[in-house]
């Protein structure tokens, strides 16, 4: 069975996720395979501990554990995932269109999960009376800016953004949870509100979902 280090913690408002971990969560679900989730403590990952860095270089989440083979990095989790398993494949046949795939998953790691999204993000873990609220609003103020426009016109018409759900989709997954959480209002961006409701609707989305407890998780280090 497939191990997913992740990091993951209910709160009374709901139960947080580390937004990289989601993306490989969501292609392990959509995908159907079998797998078990270990929670790496926030504090361990910020503080690079050695059980950390013994699986992960960089001292990050996600990696997984499959047999002997430990893979680190969430884009590339999920492009083993998908090739190691024929089920429900999540990149298209066609040579151009799955360039595609691979360039949007891209635009949204580097714009939206690297960028914007951890300013809202980051905030949520901690008491309110320390969140950054000025950060928060700066985060959402970005997406609003660059990249709803952009997923506007990339939608145009599609369900999803190369037609049927794709690793593309993916890290899209993860946005939709994170304001699921912040509530940020999407409804002036048509296409994009309905896409995100689409998104919340698979049944993969149930595995990431703010309203679903960690109660399954074990822990790494066996402390939480
Ligand atoms: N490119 C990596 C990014 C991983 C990443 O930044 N993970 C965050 C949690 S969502 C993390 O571990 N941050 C801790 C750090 O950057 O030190 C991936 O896709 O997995």
């Amino acid at each position: 069975m497939i191990t997913l280090y992740t990091m993951e913690r209910d709160y009374p408002y709901g139960t947080l996720r580390s937004t990289n971990g989601c993306k490989t969560k969501v292609v392990l679900e959509e995908k159907s395979i079998d797998y078990q989730v270990v929670g790496v403590r926030p504090g361990d990952v910020w503080k690079k501990v050695p059980e950390v860095l013994a699986k992960h270089p960089l001292g990050k989440v996600p990696w997984i554990d499959d047999g002997d083979l430990t893979v680190y990095d969430s884009t590339v989790i999920n492009e083993y995932l998908n090739e190691k398993s024929d089920h429900a494949p999540l990149l298209p046949q066609d040579v151009a269109l799955r360039a595609k795939a691979r360039a949007l998953e891209n635009y949204a790691d580097e714009g939206v999960l690297s960028k914007f999204l951890p300013m809202i993000w980051m905030p949520w873990w901690s008491p309110e009376e320390q969140r950054d609220q000025e950060a928060m609003q700066k985060g959402r103020e970005g997406l609003a800016r660059e990249i709803f426009p952009f997923l506007e016109e990339a939608l145009n018409g599609q369900e999803y953004l190369c037609g049927a759900f794709s690793l593309a989709d993916v890290p899209m997954m993860s946005m939709a949870m994170v304001l699921e959480v912040d509530g940020m209002d999407t409804a002036s961006f048509t296409n994009v509100h309905g896409y995100f409701a689409r998104l919340r609707s698979r049944p993969s989305y149930q595995a990431i979902s703010p309203s679903n407890s960690c109660a399954d998780t074990v822990h790494l280090l066996n402390k939480r």
